[in-house]
């Protein structure tokens, strides 16, 4: 799109330094443990500060090494802001202004407890009374290090252009050029022009070893495949937060090659990886393949490097109806630019037609990996909550009754988002569009079904010692996506009724884990926040010879199952899930990037960013 607003911030996330502030912190309901957080707002500025280390008064054999676990990219003026402070024996924290060493704010901490994940026993500060923009200091007694946080109006802005950005550095088929990828700059790799179809998707019209052109879309994550389902629900992530925040994204310049257009960049970025869905589809009976792969893995080469054989392989339900909730979904999106895409929103349509019908003709076909391939599976042996999305999407757009029928909201129990459960995206799409159904559509009940789930998650966190709604369970391979899906889900539901603001305080508290407050002292995102991830599992980041990670990545994150841990030659630091994470690039489990991780950060970290006023 046409403007040229944030070209600084998008060279700072170009040349891989920190974009965030310094340390940040936390928002939440409700101190879980203690009534006894209370914090006063400093009444004049010419109060000194304490120093910003160890108390005088603190014997050094009671000084906590631990960090203050806090948000590193900083806070709107009314976010909540919460921090998560290591068990010592203080009562109180204070906040230092740094521009002039004054006290801002003194408050106490709440009770201490142990928050199971990590065996950690901690106390919260809530300093959300910190209403003015500027650079802060957290301090508490005992604790050997002060936390930095800021406060700013466009507190999310660098960090969701840099989760956007993400996805033009993982495109297929084409070269990044400097002016667009700075020192990330790279030859064009995978074309896709003459792609095979492998046995395990042979038809008459189309047998084994002929030859497809499939080009463009998206890398899937940190290998060179992409893959039907995984890549509907990354879309229609972004879908939904251009669906919700579209004002903002109209505003928002990535500097990406279609920048000169006057279409929004996400729109641009997104219709990248639509294309190639499109050429997914097999036009003869509009079933449509699981994935584009290779037979293996490459290895750590750039990928102008990686010219080994391309295969689309099995045709399957749940890609037919991810493709079909995901294109019907855009087909509205992109009406509003029929004059600059003439068609395409009527093609979407189309598409997305034919392969619901697929879908509903061949119901359960699901993945089998075929044994000459080894690349990811993606596999799902439940449709029924893609039947439901699916029909969801194509409801809204066309308004036909039948297609309304067939979600069967009755059966539709909500639960938290992912790629192997997606009735929830429906759900959100019709409470999203509720105004606009026709009369079958149970609006109440649609909302009903949305808040209950984003109570489940609010009271999730009510007990939580982080003052995070999430625990034990939760921490499994990508967990910090299933974290900001939480997230998706509060803020979907605020955005349906901003009496909410409990919503709206836990997801805040949810990205501030991601991005700092846990246990593992890092933000998630390449590149945003003082001390990130530099050595994911990601090819480009590993093999382009430049020192650190291409930014804007969220890291998949701590993962109790560890199922890389016999291929890292180091070990992880602990057996704790929330302490299960490895800055190692070989450590798939842990530090994997990939789209269906960076959407949620790009809707969540929009969503605090509109939302927070
Ligand atoms: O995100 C997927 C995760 O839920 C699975 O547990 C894991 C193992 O099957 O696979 C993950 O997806 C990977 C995909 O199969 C291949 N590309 C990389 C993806 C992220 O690790």
């Amino acid at each position: 799109m046409r403007t040229i607003s944030t070209i600084s911030l998008l060279i700072c996330c170009l040349a891989n330094v920190s974009c965030g502030g310094g340390g940040g912190s936390g928002s939440s309901p409700k101190p879980p443990s203690s009534a006894a957080v209370s914090s006063s707002v400093a009444t004049t500025s010419s109060q000194s500060s304490s120093p910003a280390s160890s108390s005088a008064a603190t014997s050094s054999a009671a000084i906590s090494q631990a960090l203050i676990k806090i948000n590193q990219i900083g806070f709107k003026p009314n976010s909540q802001k919460w921090a998560v402070i290591p068990a010592v024996a203080a009562t109180t924290f204070r906040v230092i202004n740094k521009s002039d060493n004054s006290t801002a704010l003194t408050g106490n901490l709440s009770a201490a407890a142990t928050w199971v994940p990590a065996q950690e026993s901690v106390k919260l500060a809530d300093f959300s009374a910190i209403t003015t923009a500027g650079s802060y200091e957290l301090q508490v007694d005992g604790v050997e290090k002060a936390a930095e946080f800021t406060v700013s109006d466009n507190a999310y802005e660098a960090l969701n252009a840099g989760a956007v950005k993400a996805f033009y550095f993982n495109r297929a088929s084409t070269e990044l050029l400097e002016a667009h990828a700075g020192v990330y700059k790279r030859a064009a790799g995978h074309m896709d022009d003459k792609v095979y179809i492998h046995a395990s998707a042979k038809s008459a019209l189309r047998p084994e070893r002929s030859v497809i052109a499939a080009p463009k879309g998206w890398y899937d994550a940190g290998d060179y495949n992409l893959y039907i389902v995984n890549s509907g629900i990354s879309t229609y992530t972004l879908l939904a937060a251009y669906e919700s925040f579209g004002d903002y994204f109209k505003h928002q310049h990535l500097n990406i090659p279609e920048s000169d257009d006057d279409v929004p960049d996400l729109l641009n970025e997104i219709r990248w990886n639509l294309e190639w869905m499109l050429a997914m589809q097999d036009p003869n009976d509009g079933g449509v393949y699981h994935k584009l792969t290779s037979k293996n893995f490459s290895g750590f080469v750039m990928p102008a490097s990686d010219v080994s054989d391309r295969y689309v392989v099995q045709k399957t339900t749940a890609a037919a109806l991810n493709f079909a909730a995901t294109l019907a979904a855009a087909s509205r999106v992109y009406a509003e630019y029929e004059t600059q895409f003439p068609g395409f929103s009527a093609t979407l349509l189309t598409a997305a037609k034919t392969a619901y019908d697929w879908a509903k003709a061949n119901p359960r076909i699901y993945y089998t990996q075929p044994a000459d391939i080894s690349t990811g599976t993606y596999g799902d042996g439940d449709v029924s909550d893609e039947f439901m999305w699916a029909a969801a999407e194509l409801y809204i757009t066309t308004k036909i009754d039948s297609y309304y029928t067939d979600v069967n909201l009755a059966n539709l129990t909500p639960d938290v988002p992912w790629w192997g459960g997606v009735k929830t995206l429906g759900l959100f799409s019709l409470a999203r569009h509720s105004a606009e159904l026709t009369a079958v559509a149970e609006t109440a009940i649609i909302k009903t079904k949305l808040d209950n789930l984003a109570t489940t998650i609010v009271n999730k966190g009510s007990s939580s010692a982080y003052g995070v709604a999430i625990n034990t369970g939760d921490f499994n391979w990508g967990s910090n996506s299933g974290i900001l899906n939480h997230a998706w889900v509060l803020l979907e539901a605020y955005q349906r009724d901003k009496s909410k603001t409990a919503y709206l305080n836990a997801a805040q508290s949810l990205l501030d884990y991601v991005v700092g407050r846990n246990p593992t002292d890092y933000s998630f995102v390449t590149g945003f926040g003082k001390k990130t991830p530099q050595n994911i599992h990601h090819r480009p980041s590993g093999a382009d010879g430049i020192p650190g990670a291409i930014p804007g990545f969220l890291a998949g994150g701590a993962n109790a199952g560890q199922e890389d841990k016999s291929s890292c030659s180091k070990p992880y630091p602990s057996t704790l899930a929330a302490k299960s994470y490895l800055d190692e690039e070989c450590s798939y489990a842990s530090n994997e990037i990939a789209i269906n991780w960076n959407a949620p950060l790009v809707y969540v970290s929009a969503a605090l960013q509109v939302l927070t006023e």
